[in-house]
């Protein structure tokens, strides 16, 4: 069967998020897995043309609630929505839930208690009695039960960072990555509740058993993607006497290739898949172990 012929409820449906900050990593992603599909401007979902496979583009706080509710099997979303929700439902003693079935190496963010200056912070205990702003109120109040500090939560949906400026709170908890927006607020990160990164979700109710094989599928892939981000492949050539200095040098490399180079004596080509970002330093030192023809190489997939 061609996969456009595939019946709707056959096909897997993944929510990602429409525009932010998560969009074109998501998207990478997918297409990185194999996935193609045409999108128009302001299109809600896609249908995949070479795999069963539809994305739906919708607010990221949307995604676990379509997972929860099995409008999707699988969502593309950051931890610190996924553990919001989570709590909320758990408090709402709503189940069951969605599964993290995988880490990914984008949407890295801290959520942080940030305070303004001039607010004395020593530890946890300064909170005591406070207004605290924040878009996360449940992941809060965990933080403040796990501390015994009873404090106020003041729930904004947007702009905390300017509340304690209003004076609508002491000060927030809100996520951070660069620290440029707490410093252009005057406020100063003082705590970490929560360290978060995009992740995939699943569904935890059972699917029919080809859907199942595509999730299968679609999670080896997505390993096979983020097993080799960063990674590079190097090619060089050497003299037979300097592999074992090479072989110190190549970043994280397991057991390099080495092949004889015809016509050329002692010297041989050496292949390694090194999991690190490869630097110009590691090539100048490659180079004074007897290195030469040093090439350094992405690596795109890898199927162990
Ligand atoms: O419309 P929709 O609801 O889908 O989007 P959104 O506005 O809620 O989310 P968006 O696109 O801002 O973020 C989506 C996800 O990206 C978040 O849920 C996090 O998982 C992740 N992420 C990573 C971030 C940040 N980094 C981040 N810096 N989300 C938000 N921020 C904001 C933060 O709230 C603050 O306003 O950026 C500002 C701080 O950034 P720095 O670099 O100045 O520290
Ligand atoms: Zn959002």
């Amino acid at each position: 069967m061609r996969n456009a012929d595939v019946p709707a409820d056959m096909r897997l449906k993944i929510a990602v998020q429409k525009s932010g900050r998560l969009t074109d990593s998501s998207l990478d992603l997918l297409s990185r897995c194999g996935l193609k599909y045409s999108r128009g401007k302001d299109q809600l979902m896609c249908y995949g043309e070479n795999m069963p496979l539809d994305v739906l583009f919708v607010r990221d706080d949307d995604i676990p609630d379509l997972v929860q509710e099995d409008v999707c099997d699988l969502g593309l979303v950051g931890l610190n929505v996924i553990e919001e929700k989570r709590l909320a439902f758990q408090a709402r003693e709503v189940g069951p839930l969605f599964d993290t079935v995988q880490l990914l190496d984008f949407g890295r963010c801290r959520l942080c208690i940030a305070v303004p200056e001039g607010f004395h912070y020593e530890d946890a205990q300064s909170l005591q009695g406070k207004r605290i702003a924040t878009t996360y109120p449940h992941i809060l109040s965990r933080f403040l039960k796990q501390n015994g500090i009873s404090a106020e939560v003041v729930v904004l949906s947007g702009s905390v960072e300017i509340a304690p400026r209003l004076g609508r709170a002491d000060l927030i908890c809100d996520l951070v990555s660069t620290g440029s927006t707490l410093a252009a607020n005057h406020l100063r990160n003082v705590h970490t509740v929560l360290e978060s990164q995009a992740a995939l979700i699943r569904t935890p109710m059972p699917i029919p058993a080809q859907k199942q094989e595509w999730t299968r599928r679609l999670l080896m892939r997505i390993d096979g993607v983020e097993q080799v981000k960063g990674s590079k492949y190097i090619m060089l050539h050497a003299p037979r006497s300097a592999l074992a200095a090479i072989a110190k040098l190549l970043p994280g490399s397991e057991a390099p290739t080495v092949i004889p180079l015809e016509g050329l004596g002692d010297r041989v080509a050496v292949h390694a898949v090194c999991p690190e970002n490869v630097f110009w330093e590691t090539l100048e030192d490659l180079k004074d172990a007897g290195a030469t023809s040093v090439l350094v190489l992405p690596v795109e997939k890898m199927l162990a």
